[in-house]
Protein backbone atom coordinates (compact mmCIF):
# COMPACT_ATOMS: atom_id res chain seq x y z
CA UNK A 1 0.00 0.00 0.00
CA UNK A 2 1.51 3.54 -1.19
CA UNK A 3 -1.52 5.57 -0.42
CA UNK A 4 -4.91 4.96 1.47
CA UNK A 5 -8.21 6.53 0.62
CA UNK A 6 -10.52 3.84 0.32
CA UNK A 7 -11.25 0.13 0.99
CA UNK A 8 -9.63 -0.59 -2.54
CA UNK A 9 -6.68 0.55 -1.40
CA UNK A 10 -6.38 -2.66 1.53
CA UNK A 11 -5.60 -6.13 -0.64
CA UNK A 12 -6.74 -7.95 2.43
CA UNK A 13 -9.04 -6.97 4.90
CA UNK A 14 -8.77 -9.74 7.39
CA UNK A 15 -4.66 -9.00 7.13
CA UNK A 16 -5.79 -5.41 7.89
CA UNK A 17 -8.20 -6.15 10.50
CA UNK A 18 -4.61 -8.34 12.39
CA UNK A 19 -2.48 -5.60 12.31
CA UNK A 20 -5.36 -2.99 13.96
CA UNK A 21 -6.03 -6.03 16.81
CA UNK A 22 -2.15 -6.52 17.00
CA UNK A 23 -0.89 -2.64 17.03
CA UNK A 24 -4.16 -1.94 19.79
CA UNK A 25 -2.25 -4.73 21.84
CA UNK A 26 1.55 -3.66 21.33
CA UNK A 27 0.90 0.11 20.86
CA UNK A 28 4.96 1.00 21.64
CA UNK A 29 6.07 -2.43 20.03
CA UNK A 30 6.75 -0.34 16.39
CA UNK A 31 8.66 3.08 17.17
CA UNK A 32 11.27 1.81 15.45
CA UNK A 33 9.09 1.82 11.92
CA UNK A 34 8.87 5.89 12.06
CA UNK A 35 12.07 6.90 13.42
CA UNK A 36 13.48 10.51 11.87
CA UNK A 37 10.17 10.19 9.83
CA UNK A 38 7.84 13.24 9.77
CA UNK A 39 3.66 13.01 9.01
CA UNK A 40 2.15 16.21 8.08
CA UNK A 41 -1.14 16.58 8.44
CA UNK A 42 -2.94 19.11 6.55
CA UNK A 43 -6.64 20.14 7.77
CA UNK A 44 -9.15 22.00 5.16
CA UNK A 45 -11.50 21.57 8.32
CA UNK A 46 -12.02 21.18 11.58
CA UNK A 47 -11.14 17.91 13.68
CA UNK A 48 -11.10 16.56 17.30
CA UNK A 49 -10.69 12.97 16.80
CA UNK A 50 -8.96 12.67 13.56
CA UNK A 51 -6.82 15.08 14.46
CA UNK A 52 -5.39 13.97 17.74
CA UNK A 53 -6.00 10.00 16.87
CA UNK A 54 -3.53 10.65 13.73
CA UNK A 55 -1.07 11.86 15.59
CA UNK A 56 -1.12 10.40 18.48
CA UNK A 57 -0.65 7.43 15.84
CA UNK A 58 2.51 8.63 14.48
CA UNK A 59 3.69 9.63 17.59
CA UNK A 60 3.19 5.94 18.82
CA UNK A 61 5.54 4.39 15.17
CA UNK A 62 8.34 6.86 16.57
CA UNK A 63 7.13 9.57 13.82
CA UNK A 64 7.38 13.40 14.28
CA UNK A 65 4.16 15.06 13.12
CA UNK A 66 3.81 18.24 11.91
CA UNK A 67 0.03 19.67 11.66
CA UNK A 68 -1.41 22.62 9.42
CA UNK A 69 -4.66 24.14 9.80
CA UNK A 70 -5.08 25.39 6.30
CA UNK A 71 -7.85 27.94 7.50
CA UNK A 72 -6.29 29.25 10.05
CA UNK A 73 -2.70 29.33 10.00
CA UNK A 74 -1.89 29.31 6.03
CA UNK A 75 -2.12 30.60 3.49
CA UNK A 76 -5.83 29.88 1.96
CA UNK A 77 -4.97 27.82 -0.98
CA UNK A 78 -6.32 27.87 -4.82
CA UNK A 79 -7.62 24.57 -5.73
CA UNK A 80 -8.70 25.09 -9.21
CA UNK A 81 -6.34 24.70 -12.33
CA UNK A 82 -5.91 27.50 -14.71
CA UNK A 83 -7.28 30.61 -13.06
CA UNK A 84 -6.53 34.09 -12.75
CA UNK A 85 -5.43 34.43 -9.07
CA UNK A 86 -6.47 37.91 -8.63
CA UNK A 87 -8.94 36.84 -5.36
CA UNK A 88 -8.83 36.57 -2.14
CA UNK A 89 -5.88 33.14 -2.69
CA UNK A 90 -2.53 33.93 -2.30
CA UNK A 91 -0.94 30.64 -2.94
CA UNK A 92 -2.06 27.11 -5.57
CA UNK A 93 -2.24 23.56 -4.72
CA UNK A 94 0.13 23.06 -7.00
CA UNK A 95 3.17 24.42 -5.21
CA UNK A 96 2.13 23.85 -1.71
CA UNK A 97 1.32 20.05 -1.99
CA UNK A 98 5.36 19.65 -3.25
CA UNK A 99 6.25 21.78 -1.12
CA UNK A 100 4.64 19.87 2.01
CA UNK A 101 6.01 16.90 0.38
CA UNK A 102 9.70 17.97 0.49
CA UNK A 103 9.62 18.01 4.49
CA UNK A 104 8.13 14.84 5.13
CA UNK A 105 7.78 11.27 4.29
CA UNK A 106 3.36 10.85 4.59
CA UNK A 107 1.02 13.43 4.44
CA UNK A 108 -2.45 13.38 6.15
CA UNK A 109 -5.53 15.39 4.27
CA UNK A 110 -8.40 16.53 5.15
CA UNK A 111 -10.84 18.03 2.88
CA UNK A 112 -14.69 18.10 3.06
CA UNK A 113 -17.13 18.38 0.49
CA UNK A 114 -17.59 21.69 -0.85
CA UNK A 115 -20.92 21.17 -2.07
CA UNK A 116 -19.90 23.51 -4.94
CA UNK A 117 -20.45 21.03 -7.58
CA UNK A 118 -21.16 17.24 -7.16
CA UNK A 119 -18.46 16.60 -9.87
CA UNK A 120 -15.94 18.63 -8.27
CA UNK A 121 -16.55 16.75 -5.09
CA UNK A 122 -16.78 13.22 -6.20
CA UNK A 123 -14.13 13.75 -8.45
CA UNK A 124 -11.65 14.49 -5.46
CA UNK A 125 -10.45 17.35 -6.64
CA UNK A 126 -7.96 18.19 -3.73
CA UNK A 127 -7.39 14.77 -2.74
CA UNK A 128 -6.18 13.88 -5.98
CA UNK A 129 -3.85 16.61 -6.63
CA UNK A 130 -2.06 15.84 -3.39
CA UNK A 131 -1.28 12.45 -4.86
CA UNK A 132 -0.62 13.59 -7.91
CA UNK A 133 1.81 16.31 -6.33
CA UNK A 134 2.90 15.34 -3.32
CA UNK A 135 5.50 12.86 -3.91
CA UNK A 136 4.94 11.28 -0.87
CA UNK A 137 2.31 8.64 0.26
CA UNK A 138 -0.67 10.71 0.97
CA UNK A 139 -3.30 9.47 3.70
CA UNK A 140 -6.96 10.27 3.40
CA UNK A 141 -8.43 11.61 7.00
CA UNK A 142 -11.57 12.15 5.56
CA UNK A 143 -12.13 13.34 1.22
CA UNK A 144 -14.83 14.74 0.28
CA UNK A 145 -16.46 11.21 -0.69
CA UNK A 146 -15.05 8.90 1.74
CA UNK A 147 -13.94 8.76 5.46
CA UNK A 148 -11.85 5.36 5.18
CA UNK A 149 -10.05 5.76 8.72
CA UNK A 150 -13.54 6.33 10.05
CA UNK A 151 -14.54 3.10 8.78
CA UNK A 152 -11.76 0.65 9.34
CA UNK A 153 -12.56 2.14 12.81
CA UNK A 154 -16.10 1.42 12.79
CA UNK A 155 -14.85 -2.51 11.62
CA UNK A 156 -13.17 -3.41 14.46
CA UNK A 157 -15.14 -2.11 16.35
CA UNK A 158 -17.79 -4.22 15.02
CA UNK A 159 -15.72 -7.58 14.88
CA UNK A 160 -14.94 -6.74 18.71
CA UNK A 161 -18.81 -6.38 19.55
CA UNK A 162 -20.44 -8.86 17.47
CA UNK A 163 -22.42 -11.75 18.53
CA UNK A 164 -23.09 -13.90 15.49
CA UNK A 165 -20.71 -14.43 12.45
CA UNK A 166 -22.67 -12.29 10.19
CA UNK A 167 -24.31 -9.29 11.95
CA UNK A 168 -26.80 -6.86 10.60
CA UNK A 169 -25.79 -3.30 10.83
CA UNK A 170 -28.14 -1.21 9.82
CA UNK A 171 -27.02 2.66 8.73
CA UNK A 172 -29.77 5.01 9.50
CA UNK A 173 -30.13 8.89 8.06
CA UNK A 174 -30.95 10.73 11.14
CA UNK A 175 -31.75 14.54 11.53
CA UNK A 176 -29.05 17.49 11.24
CA UNK A 177 -29.68 21.13 10.82
CA UNK A 178 -26.68 21.61 8.26
CA UNK A 179 -26.00 19.67 5.38
CA UNK A 180 -23.33 17.74 5.69
CA UNK A 181 -20.99 15.42 3.54
CA UNK A 182 -22.00 12.01 2.12
CA UNK A 183 -18.56 10.57 3.13
CA UNK A 184 -18.70 8.76 6.28
CA UNK A 185 -21.92 6.83 5.35
CA UNK A 186 -20.55 6.22 1.46
CA UNK A 187 -17.32 4.46 3.19
CA UNK A 188 -19.63 2.43 5.62
CA UNK A 189 -21.23 1.17 2.61
CA UNK A 190 -18.05 0.12 1.28
CA UNK A 191 -16.14 -1.22 4.19
CA UNK A 192 -19.23 -3.09 5.53
CA UNK A 193 -19.68 -4.88 1.91
CA UNK A 194 -16.15 -5.68 1.82
CA UNK A 195 -16.98 -7.43 5.01
CA UNK A 196 -20.13 -9.09 3.61
CA UNK A 197 -22.26 -7.98 6.57
CA UNK A 198 -25.82 -8.17 6.29
CA UNK A 199 -26.01 -4.61 5.72
CA UNK A 200 -29.27 -2.92 5.41
CA UNK A 201 -29.32 1.09 4.47
CA UNK A 202 -32.64 3.38 6.31
CA UNK A 203 -33.20 7.01 4.82
CA UNK A 204 -36.13 8.69 3.74
CA UNK A 205 -37.02 9.60 -0.01
CA UNK A 206 -34.70 11.70 -1.58
CA UNK A 207 -31.18 10.68 0.56
CA UNK A 208 -30.29 8.33 -2.08
CA UNK A 209 -26.31 7.40 -1.68
CA UNK A 210 -24.51 7.67 -5.44
CA UNK A 211 -24.85 4.40 -7.13
CA UNK A 212 -21.19 3.44 -7.31
CA UNK A 213 -21.57 3.16 -3.65
CA UNK A 214 -25.23 1.91 -3.63
CA UNK A 215 -24.96 -0.88 -6.38
CA UNK A 216 -27.16 -3.42 -5.01
CA UNK A 217 -27.98 -2.48 -1.85
CA UNK A 218 -31.60 -2.00 -1.56
CA UNK A 219 -33.13 0.53 0.75
CA UNK A 220 -35.56 0.07 3.42
CA UNK A 221 -37.47 3.58 3.49
CA UNK A 222 -39.27 2.15 6.40
CA UNK A 223 -37.34 2.66 9.42
CA UNK A 224 -38.58 0.71 11.91
CA UNK A 225 -38.82 -2.40 9.90
CA UNK A 226 -35.02 -1.90 8.88
CA UNK A 227 -34.61 -1.84 12.90
CA UNK A 228 -35.83 -5.15 12.69
CA UNK A 229 -33.21 -8.06 14.18
CA UNK A 230 -30.46 -5.71 14.09
CA UNK A 231 -27.29 -5.82 16.14
CA UNK A 232 -25.47 -2.60 15.05
CA UNK A 233 -27.52 0.59 14.55
CA UNK A 234 -25.33 3.08 13.05
CA UNK A 235 -26.48 6.41 12.55
CA UNK A 236 -25.37 9.76 10.67
CA UNK A 237 -26.56 12.39 8.90
CA UNK A 238 -25.94 13.16 4.97
CA UNK A 239 -27.44 15.68 2.51
CA UNK A 240 -28.71 14.64 -0.31
CA UNK A 241 -27.02 13.38 -3.05
CA UNK A 242 -29.48 13.80 -5.91
CA UNK A 243 -30.50 17.22 -5.37
CA UNK A 244 -26.64 17.63 -4.37
CA UNK A 245 -25.86 19.30 -0.89
CA UNK A 246 -29.63 20.23 0.03
CA UNK A 247 -31.50 19.01 3.22
CA UNK A 248 -34.83 17.20 2.20
CA UNK A 249 -35.82 16.86 5.42
CA UNK A 250 -35.48 17.65 8.93
CA UNK A 251 -37.44 15.03 10.53
CA UNK A 252 -37.35 14.10 13.66
CA UNK A 253 -39.32 11.03 13.86
CA UNK A 254 -36.13 9.72 12.53
CA UNK A 255 -34.47 10.85 15.72
CA UNK A 256 -32.81 7.38 17.10
CA UNK A 257 -34.61 6.72 20.10
CA UNK A 258 -35.25 4.37 23.02
CA UNK A 259 -38.41 2.99 21.50
CA UNK A 260 -36.76 2.12 17.84
CA UNK A 261 -33.70 -0.01 19.97
CA UNK A 262 -35.76 -1.62 21.79
CA UNK A 263 -37.27 -3.40 17.84
CA UNK A 264 -33.31 -4.36 17.66
CA UNK A 265 -32.00 -7.49 18.83
CA UNK A 266 -30.43 -6.20 21.46
CA UNK A 267 -28.33 -3.51 18.88
CA UNK A 268 -25.20 -1.28 19.63
CA UNK A 269 -25.62 2.26 18.87
CA UNK A 270 -22.72 3.56 16.28
CA UNK A 271 -22.08 7.02 15.21
CA UNK A 272 -18.78 8.49 14.30
CA UNK A 273 -18.84 11.53 16.30
CA UNK A 274 -19.42 14.89 16.36
CA UNK A 275 -22.95 14.03 17.29
CA UNK A 276 -26.27 16.04 18.00
CA UNK A 277 -27.77 14.98 20.46
CA UNK A 278 -31.25 14.72 20.61
CA UNK A 279 -31.44 15.61 16.83
CA UNK A 280 -29.43 12.59 15.25
CA UNK A 281 -30.03 10.50 19.18
CA UNK A 282 -31.74 10.89 22.01
CA UNK A 283 -29.91 11.53 24.83
CA UNK A 284 -31.00 8.05 26.40
CA UNK A 285 -29.67 6.15 23.96
CA UNK A 286 -26.34 7.74 23.52
CA UNK A 287 -25.95 7.81 27.32
CA UNK A 288 -27.21 4.51 27.71
CA UNK A 289 -25.19 0.71 27.80
CA UNK A 290 -25.99 -0.10 24.42
CA UNK A 291 -24.06 3.42 23.42
CA UNK A 292 -20.42 2.18 21.60
CA UNK A 293 -19.72 5.67 20.30
CA UNK A 294 -16.77 6.51 23.15
CA UNK A 295 -15.10 2.78 22.04
CA UNK A 296 -15.69 3.39 18.33
CA UNK A 297 -13.87 6.86 18.63
CA UNK A 298 -11.02 5.43 20.54
CA UNK A 299 -10.24 2.46 17.41
CA UNK A 300 -9.29 5.56 15.46
CA UNK A 301 -6.06 5.70 16.91
CA UNK A 302 -5.91 1.93 15.96
CA UNK A 303 -6.86 1.97 12.49
CA UNK A 304 -4.63 5.01 11.45
CA UNK A 305 -1.33 3.18 13.29
CA UNK A 306 -2.69 -0.03 11.45
CA UNK A 307 -2.85 1.75 8.16
CA UNK A 308 0.51 4.11 9.16
CA UNK A 309 2.04 1.12 10.29
CA UNK A 310 1.48 -0.70 6.53
CA UNK A 311 2.50 2.55 4.71
CA UNK A 312 5.62 2.51 6.50
CA UNK A 313 6.71 -0.85 5.66
CA UNK A 314 5.57 -0.88 2.34
CA UNK A 315 7.55 2.67 1.43
CA UNK A 316 10.86 2.44 3.48
C1 LIG B 1 -18.54 15.65 9.43
C2 LIG B 1 -19.24 14.83 8.37
O1 LIG B 1 -20.43 14.58 8.48
O2 LIG B 1 -18.60 14.44 7.40
C3 LIG B 1 -17.39 14.90 10.04
C4 LIG B 1 -17.73 13.57 10.59
C5 LIG B 1 -16.54 12.77 10.90
N1 LIG B 1 -19.46 16.04 10.47
C6 LIG B 1 -19.72 17.31 10.75
O3 LIG B 1 -19.24 18.21 10.10
C7 LIG B 1 -20.66 17.60 11.89
N1 LIG C 1 -15.18 11.16 13.44
C1 LIG C 1 -14.31 12.13 13.06
O1 LIG C 1 -13.63 12.03 12.04
O2 LIG C 1 -14.27 13.21 13.89
P1 LIG C 1 -13.49 14.57 13.67
O3 LIG C 1 -14.21 15.33 12.59
O4 LIG C 1 -13.54 15.25 15.00
O5 LIG C 1 -12.08 14.26 13.24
Amino acid sequence: MRHFTTVDDIADLKKALDVAFDVKKHPFAYGHLGRNKTMVLIFFNSSLRTRLSTQKAALNLGMNTMVLNVNDDGWQLETEMGVVMDGSKPEHLREAVPVIGSYCDIIGVRSFARFQSREEDYGEKILNQFIEYAGVPVVSMEAATRHPLQSFADLMTIEELKTRERPRVVLTWAPHPRALPQAVANSFVEWMRRADYDLVVTHPAGYELAPEFMQDLRVEYDQEKAFKDADFIYAKNWASYSSYGQILSKDMNWTVDARKMAMTRNARFMHCLPVRRNMIVTDEVIDSPASVVIHEAANREWSAMAVLKMILENNP
